[in-house]
């Protein structure tokens, strides 16, 4: 099981770039946390970005909430993870036909298959929706994670759903580099005699994660980075508000020990999961 070794043993065996690229930052920076950036002004954007940049090993990204966005907003997001060395993630949840998610994912105004080393997809389309993005992302190096769960109160990515999905990834296990899930999904989405691979290695990428609140009064429900890594076995946990607070009141300071805070409860729920 993938999951019980190293995030560095997992990083010298995976054959998606992207994926190698992310546990080997995981491992480098002793990080599991992303941090979901969903401020609206390019200046928070960035001012949060370069604060919580030392402490976390991928950046959250709706780059379509921006008000202002302008193309050097790339340019300069790109430098700072270069500068703090985290990849990024834009958590666009493409959803259409494969032809016109191949065009958003490179195209508009936002070009994300140029810039975000990872995205994200619904598997609702059926498998035309992978084979869309990794036309335009495999020869770019990048990975996509499919939607096996959702954090919310009532998805329906669930049951049979959540199979298919699984299922989905093992046709393109090139491209598709894992879930956003709130578990493991070894074991799914094999029945009637299919048989899982023994080397399949899918990364757990997790938002709904707090350590002060369970929920924000609009679905979301947050469990703590000890549930998510330690007990329910993913690699990644994903936090936003946890550690942004309100943008309309940022305040540097408390973004920098927040992010702290995560990154550390993060790395020692990965070590007590290692301990078994
Ligand atoms: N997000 C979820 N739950 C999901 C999926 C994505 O919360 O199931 I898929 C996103 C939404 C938001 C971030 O960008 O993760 C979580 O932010 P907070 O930690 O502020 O709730």
């Amino acid at each position: 099981m993938a999951f019980l070794q190293t995030y560095a043993q997992r990083a010298t065996k995976h054959a998606n770039p992207a994926a190698r690229h992310l546990l080997e930052t995981i491992s480098r920076k002793q990080s599991n946390l992303a941090v979901s950036v969903d401020v609206t002004k390019s200046a928070d954007f960035l001012s949060v970005i370069d604060t919580v940049g030392p402490y976390v090993c991928l950046i959250k990204t709706h780059i379509d909430i921006i008000e202002d966005f302008e193309p050097v907003l790339i340019d300069r997001l790109t430098a700072l993870s270069l500068k703090h060395d985290f990849l990024i993630f834009e958590d666009r949840k493409f959803a259409d036909i494969g032809n016109t998610v191949a065009l958003q994912y490179s195209a508009g105004v936002h070009k994300i298959a140029s810039w975000a080393h990872i995205t994200n997809a619904h598997p609702v389309p059926g498998p035309s929706v992978v084979t869309g993005l990794a036309s335009v992302g495999t020869p770019l190096n990048r990975g996509l994670l499919l939607l096996a769960e959702m954090s919310t109160a009532g998805t329906l990515a669930r049951g049979a759903y959540t199979e298919d999905a699984v299922r989905m990834a093992r046709a393109n296990p090139d491209f598709v580099i894992g879930f956003i899930a709130m578990r493991r999904m070894d074991g799914f989405g094999v029945r009637d005699g299919e048989v899982q691979n023994s080397e399949e290695d899918f990364l757990i990428l997790t938002p709904g994660v707090g350590l002060d609140v369970k929920g924000d009064g609009l679905g979301q429900q947050y469990r703590t980075p000890m549930e998510v890594i330690s007990q329910s076995g993913c690699d990644v946990i994903i936090v936003g508000r946890g550690v942004y607070g309100n943008p309309a009141s940022l305040d540097v300071d408390e973004v920098r020990r927040q992010a702290d805070r995560y990154r550390k409860a993060g790395w020692d729920a990965y070590l007590d999961r290692m301990k078994g």
